[in-house]
């Protein structure tokens, strides 16, 4: 066979494979096998050195020309090939517009944070400010300067998380308190929210972490009057307008005098009723007039300053306001639970 036969026989041949081939790699194959470094169009160039030297030229041109049809061919059928499988893909990627959008979930506040967002409120409306400070504290802060003792109970590793013998988990949030008393900026109107610890066992009322929400006040003059006024202000704005407040002589070592304050039951309005026991009275915080101990260590002068301070427990407002009786549905986290606040 002449040069001129072979070479239209390798050209039919690769466009013959080249239509047959329905993907690119496959076309990439056809392309190697004829035109690569070891294809046939190759090999026919190396028999070049039989060909007389005349024709040379001509067959050159010839297989130039062959490489030329079959490369075009080629690059005709990849760009059909492309064409294609683009069609397929965005085929397989419609979007149906007309189908309805997803619903996002939209979360909730859990009950405690609703209910300190309403206490911070309350304390915000009467010019009070939110102050934060260290969960880890100096026994210093958390007892010593709030006049409790070394050998008060509350002290007792039994009762608090100790880091080591200087530093304890907060029992109380009071330390923030301690803290800003110190900086020396008077008067102080504030208020402390956060967690605090004690080592207690997990039941229905107990935690080992829980919040807490104290309040501090210290001016010249301020008085046991000032105290009730704002807390009395304070239940009505928090449990309703009706909310009567009873004020019960109790100790803390932290204030002089000191007192536990109930709210008349919000259920029933005082009658007595399953939810405050028949008592018609629900213990809501602790409070007092500032121990002249505690202005003094925290550098401020108890003859020409006076104060008042009280303490909430934020599981407990929450549980109360919602009627929750186990503390420890606000812990689990139960989404069940939470979506109905
Ligand atoms: C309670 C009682 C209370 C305070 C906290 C306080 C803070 C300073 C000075 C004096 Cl810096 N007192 N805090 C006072 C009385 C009661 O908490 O039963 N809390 C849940």
């Amino acid at each position: 066979m002449g040069m001129k036969e072979r070479l239209q026989e390798l050209h039919d041949e690769a466009v013959k494979k080249i239509q047959e081939s329905d993907a690119l790699d496959k076309l990439n194959d056809v392309r190697v096998a004829y035109l690569g470094k070891k294809g046939q169009l190759t090999a026919v160039l190396k028999g070049m050195k039989d060909v007389p030297p005349e024709e040379r030229p001509q067959v050159g041109q010839l297989v130039n020309d062959t490489r030329a049809k079959i490369e075009a061919v080629l690059e005709e059928t990849k760009k059909q090939l492309e064409e294609a499988a683009r069609e397929l893909q965005l085929k397989a990627e419609v979007i149906d517009v007309t189908l309805p959008a997803k619903k996002s979930v939209i979360g909730h506040r859990h009950p405690n944070t609703i209910a300190l967002e309403e206490v911070e409120r309350i304390f915000i409306g009467m010019g009070y400010e939110v102050v934060e400070g260290p969960e880890v504290e100096y026994d210093e802060y958390n007892f010593t300067k709030l006049n409790i003792p070394a050998d008060h109970p509350a002290k007792d590793e039994q009762d608090t998380f100790y880091i080591n013998k200087e530093i304890v988990l907060r029992t109380q949030t009071s330390p923030v308190q301690a803290r800003v008393m110190e900086q020396g900026k008077l008067p102080i109107r504030m208020i402390a929210p956060g967690r605090v610890f004690r080592s207690d066992e997990v039941d229905a009322t107990h935690s080992p972490s829980f919040h807490q929400i104290e309040g501090l006040v210290i001016d010249k003059n301020i008085t046991f009057a000032d105290l009730k006024g704002t807390l009395e202000e304070f239940a009505k704005e928090l449990f309703g307008p009706e909310t009567k407040t009873k004020f019960r002589p109790h100790h803390f070592p932290f204030t002089e005098p000191s007192a536990e304050v109930d709210v008349s039951c919000f259920k029933c309005g005082g009658k007595g009723c399953r939810f405050c026991k028949g008592s018609g009275w629900i213990e809501i915080l602790g409070c007092g007039m500032v121990h002249p101990h505690v202005l003094e260590m925290c550098g401020i002068d108890p003859e020409e300053y006076t104060g008042f301070a009280f303490g909430v427990g934020l599981e407990r407002i929450a549980l109360l306001k919602y009627e929750i009786d186990d503390m420890r549905l606000l812990y689990e986290n139960d989404i069940r639970f939470l979506k109905q606040f």
